[in-house]
């Protein structure tokens, strides 16, 4: 690649990360806990959404953006929880941009939001280059993509602070080892928090949202002493 066009990809990603920046200051200002969803097309990313903010919107102020190529199908599906909700059609690009994300919040009461999820474009390799001014990114991967796609596509497991393992009630049908699965996953990234759900039995659902619940509280926590949360 020549000097200039590493100086003109160096400064589009300098630019959108000041935007990023700027979100992360207006959610933390808003004392709004975010989480990017990131994952595979199919992997259950709306799914997982749509039984998340059935199982919290009673308790926490919730609010998503979905983002997709094209469609506005999954926004239309969350917005029958009745909960707000903002969609991105990126028109053909493979994840979602701050610059967007930025614009779409515009369409959402902040004030009046506890817990933001982000749905990002199905895709496992874009969108974790990507900083959306979230709380931090969590990645998807259901029982049907092969335990070695953590290996196979790193980024996204070593960016994520979560794994959200989905559709665990096929496991009996497939030759699929959760515990390898999530042995590679830790490989790439020993921190990663990881939950087991299906979203058709709701395994693991119970512990998935009792965490979020808690992350949010203690970005409440330690809004109200003064601290800032990191990304
Ligand atoms: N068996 C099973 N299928 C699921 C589960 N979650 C989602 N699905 C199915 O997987 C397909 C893709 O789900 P969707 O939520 O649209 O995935 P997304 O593209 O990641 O948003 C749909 O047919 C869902 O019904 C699950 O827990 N178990
Ligand atoms: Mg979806």
């Amino acid at each position: 690649m020549s000097a200039e066009r590493v100086d003109v990809r160096e400064k589009v990603l300098s630019a959108s990360d000041q935007l990023a920046a700027e979100i992360r200051a207006r959610l933390e200002a808003n004392g709004v806990f975010a989480v990017n969803l990131i994952s595979s097309p199919g992997s259950g990313k709306t799914t997982l959404l749509e039984r998340t903010v059935d199982l919290m919107k009673e308790s926490l102020r919730l609010g998503v953006v979905a983002g997709d190529v094209q469609t506005r199908n999954d926004a239309d599906r969350l917005l029958r929880h009745e909960i707000p909700v903002e969609a991105i059609e990126t028109g053909g690009g493979c994840h979602l941009d701050a610059r967007q994300v930025s614009k779409s919040l515009e369409g959402l009461d902040l004030s009046k939001t506890d817990l933001l999820f982000i749905e990002n474009v199905g895709n496992l390799v874009c969108p974790s280059s990507f900083d959306l001014g979230e709380s931090m990114k969590v990645v998807l991967m259901s029982v049907t993509e092969g335990e070695d796609k953590p290996l196979k596509y790193p980024a996204a497991f070593k960016r994520a602070r979560v794994l959200v393992l989905t559709k665990t009630d096929l496991v009996p049908h497939l030759q699929f080892s959760p515990d390898h699965a999530i042995e590679n996953a830790r490989a790439v990234n020993p921190d990663l928090t990881v939950f087991s759900t299906s979203s058709y039995t709701g395994e693991g659902l119970a512990e998935w949202t009792g965490w979020l619940a808690g992350q949010v509280a203690v970005l409440k926590r330690n809004k109200g002493s003064g601290e800032s949360a990191g990304p």
